[in-house]
């Protein structure tokens, strides 16, 4: 496969746009080579603008759970573009979505839509200090909340690809409130809360880690966290941008079984289009403006082209339930083929999963917080990445991403996958 149409467009990108690209992570900075130019994707494939086509592993960074350009999705965006794009207005669809995911999600009384999972995580710590009155909050080394200040700091995805986890333009006075605990370690979430006594509002977490690779929780810790939150009066925030809706209708709290005061969403939510949201019980919630005096807000926020998307999209799971069991099965299948292939041709590793979230490091060492994905060899994952691309895999040009699957694949899909591995294999 040939890249060539895919370089020119980058090379025209750059002249106008930062690194040509709108986001670090689309780049290839860190696995070497030029980005691919997508022209279009339809079920589990993208095809470039060179004409090839992509078995894809990144689906948008998680959204397109039942695949790209699904049709029930792209129909109510269309019928609802011919009513009008934006209205700042409110809209019954808004209230619609909104019963939705609050009859689907553990815990939560009342949802607030907004663009973006960045906006949606900074949102719900602002409404967590205004709400406790208190200033600090704790996040793990290697989650990422998005790109807002309180958040760039020892921070995953494209921040520490890039080589900068904390970013210059973040305050020393934003940065000091924010206390760093380390992945499945509840005693560095002790000594923390300890520490600082009466000043915490929240603890942020990934409950599911997605962008140091992708980590689960080790068992009973995010139960650990939920009763050290409550001894020390501590809002405990799950971050489900990318979980939400995709590892179980009602996300990891419904999968662990352990509820969060607040909880944030993006990606499947919106189907494709930019949607975040954050929600929690009555009481928080009602604290926001324009009834509480936490301000927050919008001109496209719940907009009717995003909020038709993620209406289908959420109802489309629903009545579907079985989409989980079948997107379990085939990530599985491909989890256990990958495995087999690399005891094969003896390739150090070690592969997270859960669900249709699934990680590959090259480390022979469990991954379970910051520190051990870092240990995994990038020579070896850059090479791993540019075989699978030549041999049209598509996966995130990152060792500290996830891959998100999409239902749309087939199981002839993943075979190929599988046999694509044995091949690049040997090359590793
Ligand atoms: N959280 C996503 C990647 N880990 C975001 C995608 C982006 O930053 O563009």
């Amino acid at each position: 496969m040939t890249y060539q149409r895919s370089s020119a467009l980058f090379k025209a990108a750059q002249q106008v746009i930062p690194g040509g690209v709108n986001s670090p992570v689309r780049a290839f900075k860190a696995v070497g080579g030029d980005p691919i130019f997508v022209k279009e994707a339809k079920g589990a494939y993208l095809y470039d603008e060179d004409g090839n086509r992509l078995i894809d592993y990144i689906n948008s960074w998680g959204p397109m759970i039942l695949g790209h350009a699904y049709p029930p999705v792209v129909n109510a965006v269309i019928e609802k573009a011919k009513q009008g794009t934006s209205f700042g207005m409110p809209t019954q669809i808004e209230t619609e979505i909104a019963e939705l995911a609050v009859s689907l999600v553990p815990g939560i009384d009342k949802i607030r839509f907004v663009n973006s999972g960045t906006e949606a995580c900074m949102s719900a710590v602002r409404l967590a200090r205004g709400f406790t009155g208190k200033d600090k909050i704790i996040k793990f080394a290697g989650c990422y909340h998005g790109h807002s200040d309180s958040f760039l700091i020892q921070a995953g995805s494209g921040a520490v690809t890039f080589g900068m986890p904390n970013s210059p333009g973040v305050t020393v006075g934003t940065a000091k409130d924010t206390l760093l605990a380390t992945y499945n370690d509840l005693e560095s979430v002790e000594k923390l809360m300890q520490a600082n006594k009466g000043e915490i509002a929240c603890l942020i977490i990934e409950p599911v880690a997605g962008n140091m690779g992708c980590i689960p929780p080790a068992e009973g810790f995010l139960q650990e966290l939920r009763a050290l939150c409550d001894e020390n009066e501590i809002l405990l925030i799950f971050d489900e941008v990318m979980t939400g809706f995709r590892l179980a209708l009602g996300g990891v709290q419904e999968l662990y079984g352990v509820t969060a005061d607040l909880v944030t969403f993006g990606k499947v939510i919106g189907g494709g289009l930019p949607v975040g949201a954050f929600a929690a019980r009555k009481e928080i919630m009602d604290y926001l403006a324009p009834i509480g005096p936490v301000y927050q807000a919008g001109t496209l926020s719940g907009n009717p082209l995003a909020m038709a998307a993620g209406l289908a999209m959420l109802t489309s799971l629903k009545n579907s339930p079985e989409v989980f069991t079948s997107l379990n099965k085939k990530s599985k299948y491909l989890e256990e083929g990958i495995t087999k292939v690399f005891y094969k041709r003896k390739v150090p590793h070690h592969i997270n999963r859960i669900g249709s979230m699934i990680s590959v490091h090259f480390t022979d060492d469990p991954v379970t917080d910051f520190a051990s994905a870092a240990k995994g060899n990038n020579k070896t994952f850059n090479t791993f990445f540019h075989q699978l691309l030549k041999n049209g895999i598509y996966i995130a040009p990152s060792a500290f991403e996830s891959w998100f699957l999409t239902d749309a694949l087939t199981y002839q899909d993943l075979d190929t996958t599988i046999a694509v591995i044995d091949k690049v294999a040997t090359e590793l």
